[in-house]
C-alpha cells in the first residue's frame, strides 16, 4: 500500500470565525494554519484565501501573497488552490490562482446543491474550459467528486481528452452524498485502475471516513474546510491538531504518512 497523502483543507470559503475562533482569515494567519498542518505531517495544503474581514475571494494577488507565506513556511508542500473558490463566483473569478501555475487545483466535476437556496454551478462547458486551462498550464487536477455521477462526467471528459490520466478524485461525503461505508466503497470501485483517491469527511464524518480510506489504501483530506471538531462538542485548536488525530489513527492501523515529495511520486506530479 502507497504510504498516506494528508491533505489539509485549512480555511475554506464558508466556515468562520464564529465556527471556530482559529479559522484563518490574514495572510499571517492562513501561512500560521498551513505550518501546523505540514509540521503535523500534511503533506498538500488545499488553499482557498480570504480578504482581512473573512470575505472569500479568488483575487490572484491574494493567493499569491498567501501562497508565498505558506512557502516560506512550509518550503516542499504541494499548494492545491481551489478553482471551486465560493458559490456565486464567476468562472473567471475562479480560475485566477491557475495563473500562478500551482501543482495542484481543484476541478469540481459537476453541478449540486450547497445547502439553503446554494447551488454550486459547474455546468459541461465550465469543466472542459477549467480541464483545459488546467492542461496548458500543467497543473494537476484534483477532481472533487460530490456524487457518484461525478465520477462519470470525469471518466466521459478522460475519454474526450480533457482530463488526462492517472486521475485523481476527492470524494467529499456529507454534503450531498451519504458518507457511508458502503457509498466510499462504490465510488472507489467506480473509478479507473491506476487511478488515486482521497476522501473529505463533512462534520462528524471526517474521521471515520479517513479511517475507512486508511485501511482502503486511499488518501485523507482533513481541516477547517470540513469539520472544526477535534471530538464530540471539542473544537479544534489548529488544522494542525486534525492532522494529528489522523497521524495517531494511521500509525495504530500500520500505515506510514507521505512526505510531500513522496505525494508527489505517488500522484505523479514533477518533484
Ligand atoms: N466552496 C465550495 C463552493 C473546491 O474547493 O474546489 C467549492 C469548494 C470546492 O470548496
Ligand atoms: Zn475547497
Amino acid at each position: 500500500m502507497d504510504k498516506l497523502i494528508i491533505t489539509a483543507a485549512i480555511c475554506g470559503a464558508e466556515v468562520t470565525k464564529e465556527n471556530n475562533p482559529s479559522v484563518p482569515y490574514t495572510v499571517e494567519e492562513i501561512a500560521r494554519e498551513a505550518k501546523s498542518a505540514y509540521k503535523a505531517g500534511a503533506s498538500i495544503i488545499h488553499l482557498h484565501v480570504r480578504e482581512d474581514d473573512g470575505t472569500p475571494t479568488q483575487r490572484k494577488e491574494r493567493f499569491k501573497e498567501c501562497m508565498d507565506a505558506i512557502r516560506a513556511k512550509c518550503p516542499d508542500v504541494i499548494i492545491q488552490p481551489s478553482t471551486g473558490g465560493a458559490v456565486g463566483m464567476s468562472d473567471e473569478e475562479r480560475l485566477q490562482p491557475t495563473e500562478l501555475y500551482p501543482e495542484m487545483a481543484t476541478l469540481d466535476c459537476g453541478t449540486l446543491n450547497f445547502g439553503g437556496d446554494e447551488i454550486f454551478i459547474n455546468t459541461e462547458n465550465t469543466i472542459k474550459n477549467f480541464a483545459n486551462i488546467m492542461n496548458q498550464r500543467n497543473i494537476k487536477p484534483e477532481i472533487e467528486v460530490f456524487d457518484k455521477g461525478m465520477v462519470d462526467y470525469a471518466i466521459k471528459y478522460h475519454k474526450q481528452g480533457f482530463i488526462k490520466a492517472p486521475m485523481h478524485f476527492d470524494f467529499v461525503l456529507g454534503v450531498q452524498m451519504t458518507a457511508t461505508a458502503r457509498d466510499l466503497a462504490f465510488l472507489v470501485d467506480s473509478i479507473p485502475a491506476g487511478s488515486t483517491w482521497t476522501v473529505a469527511g463533512i462534520g462528524k464524518n471526517q474521521f471515520p471516513m479517513a479511517a475507512l480510506a486508511i485501511v482502503m489504501g486511499g488518501h485523507v483530506r482533513v481541516g477547517f474546510e470540513d469539520n472544526t471538531y477535534i471530538s464530540k462538542g471539542v473544537l479544534a485548536k489548529s488544522n494542525g491538531e486534525l492532522v494529528e488525530k489522523v497521524v495517531r489513527i494511521a500509525k495504530e492501523l500500520g500505515r506510514e504518512i507521505a512526505t510531500p515529495n513522496e505525494a508527489r511520486e505517488i500522484l505523479g506530479l514533477k518533484p
